[in-house]
């Protein structure tokens, strides 16, 4: 078996840092590779691995998945025993539904707020729509916990998907100083605190 994930600059790259912690938590040795954004040659170079054009992009001994929430279900499929979704069908449901609304949304917090790991800003005035997301954000990660969390610190209690999937929302948490309830704030300490999440960091801010 031979994993290779490539990814983006890991002080920005929010689409990538999920499949990352999805194929950390499988325990699967892989091999990274890293391509720079906001490069003049950033595209050529994406393009000799992805055909979207776009890391992250995953290569299983030369079976290509691209779209990083076609990766986590694809990981959840090749290695079933790390229980990347959570048993329940109920819960199952309630976390692919969350994992698709975060996929897909949350347009102004993602433009307002864009992943930087290497410094923080926290922000004087929140604008409204962005607002409304945390708000969103922070019931959705409010619910999980209180529905489905006992076994654990993460939304369904052991990580998955799920926590892959907003793990970067978390750090947007962080670093913009956006308040969100008790719960979110112990669940974004939990996912702050993950090994894999520390790892990222730390490569993040040494390559400055
Ligand atoms: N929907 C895609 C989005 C991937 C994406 O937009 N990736 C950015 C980096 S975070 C990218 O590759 N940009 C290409 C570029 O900068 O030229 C996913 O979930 O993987």
């Amino acid at each position: 078996m031979s994993l290779t994930l490539v990814v983006g600059t890991k002080r920005w790259s929010s689409w990538s840092l999920r499949p990352w912690m999805a194929l950390s938590a499988t325990g699967a040795p892989f091999r990274q590779v890293l391509v720079e954004l906001r490069q003049p040659e950033t595209k050529a170079k994406i393009l000799e691995y992805s055909p979207s054009g776009k890391v992250p992009m995953l290569d299983d001994d030369g079976l290509k998945v691209w779209d990083s929430l076609a990766i986590c279900e694809y990981l959840a499929e090749r290695f079933p025993e790390a229980g990347l979704w959570p048993e329940g069908r109920e819960a199952r449901a309630l976390a692919r539904s969350v994992s698709a609304e975060m996929h897909a949304g949350f347009v102004p917090l993602r433009s307002a707020c864009p992943m930087d790991l290497a410094e923080d800003h926290p922000m004087a005035e929140i604008p409204d729509d962005v607002k409304a997301d945390v708000a969103r954000i922070d019931a959705i990660w409010t619910e999980c916990r209180n529905r489905f969390g006992q076994g654990g610190p993460f939304l369904f209690g052991v990580f998955s998907n799920a926590d892959a999937m907003y793990a970067p929302v978390v750090t947007r948490i962080r670093t913009y100083a956006l308040p969100v309830g008790a719960v979110s704030e112990a669940y974004c300490d939990a996912i702050m605190a993950h090994p894999a999440m520390q790892a990222w960091i730390m490569e993040a801010k040494l390559a400055g």
